[in-house]
């Protein structure tokens, strides 16, 4: 941010080891140790413009399928296909969302990719034909590196990655061994596009036996439990030795990782090291559609400019602490701002034990990260929302519904950043660039233009401070005004905090407890009128799974424009197969100063409720077809 409230943004583009040290200059200084100085600057001159100039370069973010914006759950440690599936039927019971179940690596044979330890999941196709049925969908874990010690013909991944050559090779030109969760392992070289055929092949064979929806790659920076590999790392090598060494962790390049001086198709691993998670979520990305044809969906821990193309990404091991949950809030906009925006951190935290406040608390916040995954380590107490009080389940409930129910808008913010670039979730400055008070702000965030996020990110509080630029912000909720400036909010237990800014308008849809049913539901729209009694929105629409529906128009893209007592909508693109069946059911129009007498809705009156305090219009019971422009008008 420049002091005019201008913004710029500075990019270098370098795969090496590097420290980046900030001034007191103020400037930075860009140490790096290798590779190509290439830098460019973007002029925005919004903090909006910047990032989709930055995404222009480094690549736009992948359109993510409809699901994979549900809830998921996930631990490590669910030891047998049983208990995952039961933690299901939990959910069902209790009748809180979820769309998305995940295994992690205790569902493999000795942890080895591509298996199923067949003595506790063996009845894993059985849970997922079920989930499937259920329009749930479900997501494996794959790991970079492959059990290399076992008796020939016995693990086909690494005989068949042997025959193509795959693994990446040390210095002198032996197979690269190192040590990870099965043993000694070997390490595929993502850069060669014969790996990709490869990984593609076994996640093909692999779909036979288990149909999964999506794949997490996980210890793929690449992460190895020995330094360098099994017999260490040449000593007098420049690679491993190099004249200046950024204060990377470990104190050495080959620290927890593979050795610099191994090679790879695209260099010697100390140029392409930073690559290696981003160059695996491009061949999983791309073996996901050869094998179900469909949008895929992938999770890597490890990224790089532009990963954001073909992955999501969380943000790692975390604590169950509340100083962790608030470092979540400027983890999830960095990442909007790198072009990754469908991200997210583990709700209640990976490790240690939550407690149900936390995580009370933490349900509510990860309901509005990108990317709402609640997963937990093997040694942390289960903390999926069954296990908590009917109160904890009823707020849980409450705020996943509210999540589904502003799906539409958040798909549309997405296609938004697939096309243009802009983030998802947002700095609060993004909106507000010439408001000083908004440029640290980082305990409210935004999604897109029109909703405003303030979570509890304190022990035993019922209510939070929010600051509220100047503009007309409405209680999401009821519709009340709160005014600008900084404004002490109720925040109970079983409620985040949540207002829509005046001049826009939200789509939205009756939420269900997984998308599939939700999807078949009627739309809704909450206008929130400026003070000219304004507002604008829009709504991108498709199947929600099929690949390129953008290019090949089968989508539904409609303008809302509310002005003079009307809403209108206006066709963009009536390309979905399903349009037809998109049905307005009703609006909710912030700011109407007074009760209308009547409302009519193409042509026809329709039922109204009229809320004097607040000042708020409730417009129900239309079936309006959403492939047509329709028009809504009440008089004043
Ligand atoms: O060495 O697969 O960040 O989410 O549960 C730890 C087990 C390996 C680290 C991941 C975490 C995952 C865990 N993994």
């Amino acid at each position: 941010m420049e002091n005019s409230g201008h913004s710029h943004g500075v990019f270098l583009k370098n795969s090496n080891a590097m420290d980046i040290v900030l001034q007191p200059a103020p400037a930075l200084t860009y140490r790096t140790i290798g590779g190509i100085l290439d830098f460019y600057i973007f002029l925005g001159p919004t903090p909006d413009l910047v990032i989709q100039q930055y995404t222009e370069v480094i690549g736009r973010p992948f359109m993510p399928p409809y699901w994979s914006l549900g809830f998921h759950l996930c631990k490590y440690g669910y030891g047998t296909a049983d208990a995952t599936f039961s933690i299901v039927e939990k959910m069902r019971e209790l009748a809180i969302p979820q769309d998305v179940q995940w295994n992690d690596i205790d569902s493999m044979d000795k942890f080895k990719d591509f298996t199923i330890d067949l003595d506790n999941f063996a009845l894993l196709p059985d849970m997922i034909d079920n989930i499937h049925r259920n329009g749930q969908h479900y997501v494996i874990m794959l790991d970079p590196a492959i059990s290399s010690s076992q008796p020939k013909f016995t693990y086909a991944p690494f005989d068949d990655g042997m025959a193509m050559d795959v693994f990446i090779k040390n210095a002198t030109d032996q197979l690269l061994i190192g040590k990870v969760w099965p043993g000694n392992t070997a390490f595929p070289d993502f850069t060669n596009p014969v790996t990709h055929e490869w990984w593609a092949k076994q996640i093909s064979k692999f779909h036979k036996l288990i149909k999964f929806d999506g794949i997490w790659n996980d210890m793929n920076e690449p992460s190895n439990f020995v330094f360098g590999s099994i017999d260490g790392c040449p000593g007098n090598n420049t690679y491993e030795n190099p004249p200046y060494l950024p204060s990377v962790e470990g104190g050495a390049l080959a620290s927890n990782s593979i050795c610099v001086s191994a090679k790879q198709n695209w260099s010697v691993h100390y140029n392409v090291h930073n690559l290696y998670g981003y160059s695996e979520t491009m061949a999983t990305h791309n073996a996901l559609i050869q094998v179900r044809s469909k949008r895929p969906f992938v999770l890597s821990r490890s990224t790089f400019p532009g990963s954001g193309q073909h992955t999501a990404h969380w943000t790692g091991d975390i604590t169950s602490t509340w100083d962790q949950m608030y470092h979540t809030i400027p983890a999830m906009l960095n990442f909007n701002m790198f072009g990754i925006p469908l991200v997210g951190a583990d709700i209640c935290g990976f490790g240690g034990n939550t407690t149900e406040p936390l995580c009370q608390r933490w349900q509510q916040l990860g309901a509005f990260y990108p990317f709402a995954r609640n997963h937990a380590s093997i040694a942390s107490m289960p903390q999926d929302p069954t296990v908590f009080s009917k109160a904890m389940q009823d707020s849980t409930r409450k705020v996943l519904l509210t999540r589904y129910r502003l799906l539409p808008y958040l798909y549309t913010l997405f296609h938004r950043a697939n096309r243009h670039g802009s983030t998802v979730a947002r700095p609060v400055f993004f909106e507000y660039p010439s408001d000083v008070m908004t440029y640290a702000l980082d305990t409210q965030f935004m999604w897109g233009e029109a909703l405003m996020i303030t979570p509890v990110l304190n022990e035993n509080a019922t209510s939070v401070t929010a600051y509220f630029p100047q503009d007309i912000w409405y209680d999401y909720y009821t519709g009340s005004v709160v005014k600008s400036g900084l404004q002490k909010l109720d925040a109970p237990m079983d409620t985040i905090n949540l207002h829509v800014r005046g001049g826009y308008i939200i789509p939205m849809q009756y939420p269900e407890t997984t998308t599939t049913e939700s999807r078949k539901n009627k739309f809704l729209l909450l206008a929130a009128l400026s003070l000219t009694g304004e507002a604008h929105g829009m709504l991108f629409w498709d199947d929600g799974d099929s690949l390129d529906t953008f290019q090949n128009k089968e989508y539904e893209a409609m303008k809302f424009t509310a002005s003079n007592n009307t809403i209108v909508s206006e066709i963009e693109n009536d390309g979905y197969p399903g349009a037809s069946t998109m049905m307005l059911g009703q609006a909710f129009v912030y700011g109407v100063k007074s009760k209308p007498n009547q409302v009519i809705a193409n042509g026809v009156i329709v039922q109204y409720r009229y809320d004097v305090i607040n000042k708020c219009l409730n417009i129900s019971g239309m079936a309006l077809p959403m492939n047509a422009s329709f028009n809504i008008a009440w008089s004043p």
